[in-house]
Order: C-alpha cells, then sequence, then structure tokens
C-alpha cells in the first residue's frame, strides 16, 4: 500500500526547487517600491538620488512602461442588468499619474544586488498630492464617493443578475412566512507560505519571454501575459516547478511580473524579485468582503418557495483578472444550494475601493453563495422553530439532473443520504445532552450544520493536454497543464497511470511547467485537477497501452487480437510468451511516446458539516469540539489525500470564521498587515474530527470523481458560524458577525448580558 506522498520526501528534505531556488547568469535583482496612501495623484518622482546609488541598475517607472505594456486583462463573458458590459477601467503594471490602494507599484529598482535595490528604493521620492479614500463597497456605492476611477461611475463595474426575479418576488409575497438575513463574508488574505517571486529574462536569440514565477498553471498565465506584452502566447514560457502553495491567489498574472519582464528585456538582464510577507499582505490579491441580504418564502409546511439575494461585492481598487468572473459566476453556480425551490434569485453588484484587488481564494465566489444561503437556512429553521435537519430534509432535491435557476444543471448526489450518515455520526439527538453537560461546565455549547454544494472543474482553457514520454530505464514523464501546489498531483496522477500501465508508482514523474515543453489547458483551480485533467490521464493511459499493442505484437510475432493487457505486460492470451510496456518502450525510444488532450466540466460535490463549539463566557474564547464533515466527492483516488484536503479547507475555513480578517482604516492603510495583526488557524482549534465519504460517482468524467479541494472550506465556514451564532442565541444574542475572535465574542456577551440585567 501506498504510504504518503510521493512528492513528500523531496519537499520536507529541502530538495524542492522554489522560485527562488531559479538563477540565471549575470541576473540582477529588482526591489518595488510601493505606494505608501491609498489614493493620490503622483505629482512628481525623482529618481537621481536612487539612480545614484552604488550598485543600482535602472529605475522604471510608469512613464516608463506606459508605450510598452497594456493594461492587464480582465473579462467578464456575460452582461449584467439591463445588458451592461463589464466595465474594465484598465490596470498598468506600474502606477499611472495616480496610485489606488496602499501597496500598488510605484516603480521597479534594479540592482546588482536586492539590498543595494532596497536602499535606493528609500532614495526614491515621490511627490503626491492625497485625494479622499473609500475603503468598503458600502460607502464606495454611496452618491458623491471618491471614485477610484473616473471611468467608473458610482464606483460600480457591473451590475448582474440570475434566476427568476418576477418569480422570487411573488413567492415572497405569498409566503406564510418570509426570513431576511443579512450577513458579511469578510475580507480575507491568502497566505501561501511561498511569498510572490519571480525570475524575468528575455531570451534574445528566440525573441522569447521566460517568466520563473509561482504559478497555479503556466497556460492561464501564458494567455495573460500575452494580452499584456504584446507577443502571441509561444513567444512566452511560465516556468515553475515547486510552488509553495496557491489556494487561488497564485492563478492571475500581476502587475510585478510584467514590469520585471519589460525590465529585463530592456536592460538585457535576467531581473529575479523575492517578495516579502509585508508584499503578500499588501499586494496578493486578497478575497470574499461580500455583503449579503438574503430573503427565504415559507409556505406553512416549511417548504421554500422562493429566494433572493442582494450581494455586494468588493472588488478592491483595479479589477484582477478573474475577479468579476468569481463574484459573479462564481457565486451564481450553485444558486439555491441543495434545495428544490421553485423561483431563486441573486443580484450581485462589483464595486471598487482603494483597497488590494481582490479575486479567488479557496473556493472562488462558491463559499459565498454557501455561507450566505446555509446561514439563512439555519436562521429560518429556528425562527419556524424546525430542526435544522428536518427544514433541509423538506427541502432537499432529490430527482437528477436538476436544473438550477442560474441554468447549471447538477447531474448527480444524494443530499439526504448525505446528511443522514453526517447526522448519526454528530450523534445529533444527543446534543441537548451535550449542552446541559456543557452549560454545567459555565460554558455555552452551539451546534451548527450546512448542507452545501459547489461547483468543481469549471476551466477557461478549450481543452487540458497531456503528454506521456518514456525514459531509457523504463521511467515515464508525465506532463500535464495543472500545477502541483501541495494538493498532492505527483501522487494521484501516478495512481492513475500506474492502474492502466501497470508500472511502478516511483517510475512516473510530472512536470507541469518546465523551460524545454508547454502544455496546453487549465490551470489548478476550481477543484478540477483530478476530475478533468486526471481524467484525461486515465484515458491518455489507455491510448498508450493501446498504442503499444502494434509493437507488442511485433515483438511477441502474434496477432494483435492475440494479445492482452494485464498488471504491464502484453501477454498473448492463455501463454505465458509475454514483454512488458516499459521494456517494449526502451526498445522503441519515441514510439511509443504519447500526446492525448480531452476535456471534461463542471460537476457539484456536495456534503453535509455539523459542528459543535463551546465559547467560554468570561474570556470569549471558542473551541470547537466536535466536527462532523461528510462529503460526496464522488469515486476517490487516493483517500489519505482527499483527508487532507478537507483538514486543510477546513482549517482554512475555521480561519476566516475564527481569526482571520483583512481590516483597512477610513485612510485606506491596512492594519492586519502581519502577522502581529492577522491571526492564521493554529493546530488545535479544531478537535473532535470525524471525515466520511458518501460518494456518489457522477458520470460527467471516466473517473466517475468529483472535486474535493475546496469543499472543506465551503462546508466550513457556515457550519462553525452557525454553531457560533446557535450558543450565542441561547445567550440572548441574535446578530453576529465573523470572526468570531475571542474579543469579539466577548463583548458580544457583554454588551447581551448588560442589555438582560
Ligand atoms: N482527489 C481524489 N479523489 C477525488 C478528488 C480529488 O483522490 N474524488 C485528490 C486529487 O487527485 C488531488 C487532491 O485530491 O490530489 C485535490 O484534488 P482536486 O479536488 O481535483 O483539486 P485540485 O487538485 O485541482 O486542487 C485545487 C484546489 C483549490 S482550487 C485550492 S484553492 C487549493 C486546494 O485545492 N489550494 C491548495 N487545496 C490546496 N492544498 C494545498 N496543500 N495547497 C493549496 O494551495
Amino acid at each position: 500500500m501506498l504510504k504518503g506522498r510521493l512528492e513528500d520526501d523531496r519537499m520536507l528534505t529541502g530538495r524542492g526547487k522554489y522560485v527562488s531556488d531559479w538563477n540565471l547568469p549575470n541576473q540582477a535583482y529588482g526591489v518595488f517600491l510601493r505606494s505608501d496612501r491609498a489614493h493620490a495623484d503622483i505629482v512628481a518622482l525623482d529618481a537621481a538620488a536612487a539612480l545614484a546609488h552604488p550598485g543600482v541598475i535602472a529605475v522604471i517607472t510608469g512613464d516608463d512602461i506606459r508605450a510598452a505594456l497594456k493594461s492587464l486583462p480582465c473579462a467578464l463573458p456575460v452582461k449584467g442588468r439591463g445588458g451592461m458590459e463589464l466595465i474594465h477601467p484598465g490596470r498598468p503594471a506600474l502606477a499611472q499619474g495616480r496610485v489606488r490602494f496602499t501597496g500598488e507599484p510605484v516603480a521597479l529598482v534594479i540592482a546588482e544586488s536586492a539590498a543595494a535595490a532596497a536602499d535606493a528604493a528609500e532614495l526614491i521620492n515621490v511627490e503626491y498630492r492625497d485625494r479622499p479614500a473609500v475603503v468598503n463597497a458600502g460607502d464606495a456605492v454611496h452618491p458623491g464617493a471618491p471614485l477610484v476611477h473616473d471611468s467608473v461611475p458610482g464606483n460600480v463595474v457591473m451590475d448582474y443578475e440570475s434566476g427568476d426575479d418576477a418569480g422570487s418576488k411573488a413567492a415572497l409575497a405569498k409566503a406564510a412566512r418570509t426570513i431576511e438575513l443579512e450577513v458579511d463574508i469578510s475580507r480575507v488574505v491568502g497566505n501561501p507560505m511561498e511569498p510572490r517571486a519571480c525570475l524575468a529574462h528575455w531570451d534574445a536569440k528566440t525573441e522569447q519571454y521566460h517568466l520563473y514565477t509561482c504559478t497555479q498553471g503556466a497556460g492561464i498565465m501564458r494567455n495573460q501575459l500575452s494580452a499584456v506584452l504584446g507577443v502571441p502566447p509561444e513567444k512566452i514560457r511560465v516556468i515553475a516547478e515547486e510552488v509553495g502553495g496557491g489556494f487561488g491567489v497564485r492563478f492571475n498574472v500581476y502587475p510585478e511580473y510584467c514590469a520585471a519582464l519589460f525590465a529585463a528585456k530592456k536592460l538585457g538582464r535576467p531581473v529575479k524579485w523575492t517578495g516579502t510577507r509585508s508584499e503578500v499582505f499588501l499586494a496578493d490579491e486578497q478575497a470574499r468582503g461580500v455583503r449579503s441580504r438574503g430573503a427565504l418564502a415559507v409556505d406553512a409546511q416549511g417548504k421554500i418557495l422562493g429566494m433572493r439575494f442582494d450581494m455586494l461585492a468588493d472588488l478592491g481598487a483595479y479589477l484582477a483578472p478573474t475577479g468579476p468572473f468569481i463574484n459573479t459566476i462564481g457565486i451564481i453556480n450553485c444558486l439555491g444550494g441543495v434545495y428544490d425551490v421553485p423561483a431563486t434569485y441573486a443580484r450581485i453588484r462589483l464595486a471598487l475601493t482603494h483597497t488590494a484587488p481582490m479575486a479567488a481564494y479557496r473556493g472562488a465566489g462558491r463559499p459565498i453563495m454557501s455561507y450566505a444561503l446555509e446561514r439563512l437556512i439555519e436562521h429560518a429553521a429556528h425562527a419556524l422553530r424546525i430542526d435544522p435537519a428536518e427544514f433541509r430534509r423538506r427541502n432537499f432535491i432529490r430527482t437528477f439532473p436538476y436544473k438550477i435557476a442560474a441554468g447549471f444543471e447538477y447531474d448527480s448526489g444524494d443530499f439526504e443520504g448525505v446528511m443522514n450518515k453526517a447526522l448519526a455520526a454528530a450523534d445529533w439527538n444527543g446534543f441537548a445532552k451535550r449542552r446541559a453537560e456543557t452549560e454545567k461546565r459555565g460554558r455555552l455549547r452551539g451546534r451548527g450544520m450546512s448542507t452545501y454544494i459547489e461547483a468543481t472543474g469549471a476551466g477557461f482553457a478549450p481543452q487540458d493536454q497531456i503528454e506521456m514520454h518514456w525514459g531509457a530505464g523504463g521511467e515515464l514523464t508525465l506532463l500535464a497543464p495543472t500545477h502541483n501546489h501541495g494538493q498532492g498531483h505527483e501522487t494521484t496522477y501516478a495512481q492513475l497511470v500506474c492502474g492502466v500501465l501497470g508500472i511502478p508508482l516511483e517510475k512516473i514523474r510530472l512536470r507541469t511547467a518546465g523551460p524545454d515543453f508547454y502544455i496546453a489547458g487549465n490551470a489548478t483551480g476550481g477543484s478540477r485537477s483530478l476530475l478533468a485533467v486526471g481524467g484525461v490521464i486515465y484515458l491518455g493511459a489507455q491510448e498508450l497501452v493501446k498504442k503499444g499493442l502494434a509493437l507488442a505484437a511485433e515483438e511477441l510475432e502474434a496477432a494483435q487480437a492475440d494479445i492482452e493487457f494485464a498488471a504491464g505486460e502484453y501477454r498473448i492470451k492463455g501463454t505465458d510468451r509475454r514483454v512488458s510496456i516499459q521494456s517494449l518502450a526502451a526498445k522503441h525510444p519515441g514510439e511509443m511516446d504519447l500526446a492525448y488532450a480531452n476535456k471534461f466540466g463542471s460537476c457539484f460535490p456536495n456534503g453535509c458539516h455539523i459542528a459543535e463549539v463551546e465559547i467560554t463566557p468570561e474570556t470569549g474564547e471558542a473551541e470547537v469540539v466536535s466536527y462532523v464533515a461528510c462529503d460526496d466527492a464522488g469515486n476517490i483516488i487516493n483517500h489519505q489525500i482527499v483527508e487532507g484536503q478537507v483538514q486543510g479547507g477546513l482549517a482554512q475555513g475555521a480561519g476566516q470564521v475564527f481569526n482571520e480578517v483583512a481590516v483597512y482604516d477610513d485612510a485606506g492603510q491596512l492594519l492586519t498587515g502581519s502577522f502581529m495583526d492577522y491571526a492564521m488557524p493554529r493546530p488545535g482549534g479544531v478537535n473532535g474530527l470525524k471525515i466520511l465519504e458518501h460518494p456518489v460517482p457522477t458520470k460527467l468524467n471516466p473517473l466517475g470523481a468529483k472535486g474535493v479541494g475546496e469543499a472543506g472550506v465551503t462546508g466550513s465556514m457556515p457550519a462553525l458560524m452557525n454553531a457560533v451564532v446557535d450558543a450565542l442565541r441561547h445567550a440572548g444574542i441574535e446578530h453576529f458577525e465573523m470572526p468570531a475572535t475571542p474579543r469579539r465574542l466577548w463583548e458580544a456577551l457583554q454588551a447581551a448580558h448588560r442589555k438582560a440585567a
């Protein structure tokens, strides 16, 4: 049996090659001067002192790149209300004339060492004329708010809608009960272990740009770079081996990479930039930051007749390439969740603010829908005095395929079966006893559930390509477009190949973004790698077996029809005359290599998560004392990895619910710009964890698999917060927003205490 993951030994023993481990002859070092304010005109920029500093080679500013680099791209393939098109105000690689968020790159200083570049950056004198800033979406859409871009009236780049507007209004009008809930899905900073970095190189011989960087997939980034650099994608190589975490925030191209490539070409020298943790906080894409007002129309029997959501999303100062997509399609692709509702509707306005641009973070929109909906469902169940599990049971979708109001089709699922398994594991009926026992100890206990669904497998590229190349010693190199940055692809992809070809796992090597090849297809994202690229690999391996058949027939001097393939060997049926696929490949170099492409699309994993928390009133500390996650990820290839993915997602959900939040002050300074002020989840926060599987295979891909990489977040955010709110409800508190930090919980409990007194 396979123990651990194939990639772990290399990574844990320091043999992984991360971005800063790449070096090229004659490289120079870059450091970015960033805006120290949220909104201002750049009146003058004087780089003379910086240029005179020892070791400094150049200072590149917005003016230098103006003619050479185009805006970073952003598009939305759908229109909004009344046919509205997305307004993309443009985003330069270095600020031009105006800065719009604290941390925006203003100049790139290049020197013989990173230290000299950093020192020189401090010598640049920028004269700013300050302008008023607006730092949250609610204020930004008020009439008279400062405009982030003159080209975006009212700071709204898109007013989007989906579903059945009239039907949901009519349902609310005729409902026996209408239940409303407004929630805030707080703004968070993704924090991969490896801060952003790049090594930019212009190869004058081939006239190609080479970008060594942390990427979730070379193909998407290459296309985005092509739009900025104004050269065809074939003139760009995006190269990466190890990437220290992605979580969505390593998907898109960033301004820094474009400026570094410009500098590398201009100077004729490679330029290396290694970002700091502070730069992660200031200038990586951030995410969530959505306020949602939800309304549920329910009949006298507790059946949901309709629902409506009105959301306002903060997209920051510039549009990140995928920001609008994630905050529209990414939210509504599971509109209405797992419930059979006659009429569902959502309106989402996308607003600009003077803050860091917003895009994907684990879940990419789906946690917003699941949080808004599952908080509302649980709130409604309590308001209606119906057991939250029973309320859900009355409303589950039971027949498939099921088309949701937003037009997407759920292919398969067993929502009630999933929930029943979770209820049993969580000892649902024993809760009152546990609560009484907790209260005896002077603490509050709350229970929360979510029955989430999410869409996995979406991809922008038309096809996913793979290649398989044999080495002389029977080893097989697998080229695939999805980059592995913690998900264990090296192991699971090898398992798929090994399962078909029967060669040892250790003989299979995965590569995704090398300097010497290019593979077309989608990046890692939307939990699509296994179901989509894994599906292509699985079919590709079968093609490879077929490809070898003719050679095997020749080798064994038999007709192809008489040969069977099993356990890595071609064999004449009913005899012991055989040849292994490895030796055949070694004997015919190149002839058994394979290129194969295909595409598999969206499917809908789902699950039921049940959390119980205890809160200590004296300190406000919350502890998760029991957590059950029962997920339908379809057929599973590697149970250990899937369990790890659910755990990791759960930790990120718990991080957002209990600790993490990005806070800007009114002037647009990021108050939570380091780990001193921004609390990441720590071990020990979630106890009594049970992870269960309830696989309902999908027919939409050859593996019958659904994605799992983001499920833990999508399920845990509402379940955990519902548990917190349930504990507080018991103490007389009706409304509470995340994060449930000890201080905020303590303050809420104190206020309730005072009110009661
Ligand atoms: N898997 C499986 N059986 C299934 C589904 C998945 O065995 N039915 C395995 C896959 O083979 C893969 C892993 O589970 O090894 C996750 O697979 P999948 O759900 O396809 O997700 P991706 O590999 O596409 O990963 C993307 C997803 C996303 S979108 C984010 S964000 C995220 C996440 O995964 N970022 C991560 N998990 C992360 N985990 C780590 N360590 N680091 C990140 O940056």
